[in-house]
């Protein structure tokens, strides 16, 4: 009877997987090291697709000098931000797939909000009734875990899974919509709730040959009545279709899975949900963690970026204007300094925003190089909680939250 239960227990996981067997009573560590004893969520291969590719799935236009493609995301070029204000345009805003954008026809969409956490039964929102709710706005970042990724392989010489993005998975827009509060509150909250499940209505993700069912992420209770918000509009347009068209989350400060896009159903239990996006997904696994991971990854990390082409390059013997970006997931930018000889001495940059929490700051530092030939330009930010940017970045195997000084290489010309 062995095979009988084998097969039973592949089919239960595939079933927790898709989202259609729950995991209650059941304690994280068993719940992660049957998963990896089944070999279910095995790291995918790093992206290596071309940067001239295009992008599939995604609907706005990726012009080759404002993003690099990666397969179904794409980056946006810090090069490109420099004239744009404090918020990043829509069409710049950078586009994190986990299979294609769905078109999705607002006035048909409905959210349903359900699960034994209600008093009652599920409750049903149409667009226009969320839209007569008090509406809430935020200016946020939205930035991905994996921020930064390529780094830990071309600066530390390590090998992590996914996408190998620079910094440009991040963006800052003015997020308009509803709080989950109120809609949790309208929809009976009750008082055994504990977690709280957005889920995607984008297609189900299949990874490694398994599928893993539709995105969704279990938010704890605390964070989704705090400033989580159902946005509707972006830099005051309704929401764009790659960015959650007509409702996304909004989770600000935390990690971009978190924020999930289109979303058709929110589960809210009075048992801890688990989901592969909070279980072999977005926890740091590695030497310096425990055998089941982290915790599940919250907050981002502290980053810098110079808004410059990567490499840039400069004529010798003038005076340039460096400008730049720094945010913290932990709180507000204290300090920005630069460093243009390798670490040696360091200045602080001017800081053009006031800063924070949850967004970033903008700054710029004057540069005269005195010599022609290789150089490398650094920024490091400090936040409200002494938290500054390390030279280095602990590994973990998905290469989520790179926050060491990134060196950004520069030619000086003669
Ligand atoms: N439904 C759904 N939500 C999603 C995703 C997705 O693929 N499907 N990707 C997540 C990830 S990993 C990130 S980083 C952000 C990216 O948001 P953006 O594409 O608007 O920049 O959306 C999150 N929400
Ligand atoms: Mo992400």
């Amino acid at each position: 009877m062995t095979v009988d239960e084998r097969a039973y227990d592949r089919r239960r996981l595939r079933q927790w997987l898709t989202g259609t067997a729950r995991a209650d009573g059941l304690g994280r560590r068993d719940l992660l090291r049957l998963l990896a004893a089944a070999g279910v969520l095995a790291a995918a291969p790093a992206a290596r697709a071309a940067a001239a590719a295009p992008a599939a799935g995604i609907v706005k236009p990726l012009p080759a000098d404002r993003f690099v493609v990666h397969g179904t995301n794409a980056e946006t070029r810090w090069s490109a931000l420099r004239d744009t204000g404090f918020h990043t345009p829509n069409d710049l805003f950078f586009v994190r797939n986990h299979t294609v954008t769905p078109a999705i026809d607002p006035d048909a969409w409905r959210l349903t909000v359900w699960g034994d956490g209600l008093r009652g039964g599920p409750r049903e929102f149409g667009l226009d009734e969320l839209r007569a709710l008090p509406a809430a706005t935020s200016d946020a970042f939205v930035e991905c875990a994996g921020n930064g990724r390529g780094f830990y392989t071309s600066q530390q010489g390590e090998t992590v899974s996914g996408t190998a993005w620079s910094l440009g998975a991040i963006g800052v827009a003015r997020w308009r919509g509803v709080r989950l509060a109120e809609v949790l509150r309208l929809a009976g909250l009750g008082p055994h709730a504990v977690d709280v499940q957005p889920r995607g209505l984008d297609a189900d993700y299949v990874s490694g040959g398994v599928n893993l069912g539709r995105v969704r992420r279990p938010l704890p209770l605390a964070k989704a009545l705090d400033d989580v918000l159902l946005a509707y509009e972006m830099n005051g347009e309704p929401l764009p279709p790659d960015h959650g068209s007509p409702v996304r989350v909004l989770v600000p400060s935390w990690v971009g899975i978190a924020s999930v896009k289109w979303v058709g159903d929110i589960e809210v239990s009075a048992e801890p949900l688990y989901s592969p996006w909070n279980t072999g997904l977005y926890r740091l696994f590695g030497p310096s963690y425990p055998e089941e991971g982290s915790a599940p990854l919250t907050r981002q990390t502290l980053k810098s970026a110079f808004e410059l082409p990567f490499p840039a390059a400069f004529p010798v013997g003038r005076t340039h204007r460096l400008t730049g970006r720094s945010w913290s997931g932990a709180g507000r930018v204290r300090r920005v300094e630069v460093s243009m000889d390798d670490g040696a001495r360091w200045q602080p940059a001017r800081l053009h925003d006031r800063p924070r929490r949850g967004s970033w700051v903008r700054w710029s530092a004057d540069w005269t190089p005195s010599a022609a030939g290789p150089a490398e330009l650094l920024a490091r930010a400090t936040d409200e909680h002494g938290n500054t940017q390390p030279e280095r970045a602990e590994f973990n195997e998905q290469g989520y939250l790179f926050g060491a000084v990134v060196r950004h290489p520069v030619t000086v010309t003669s």
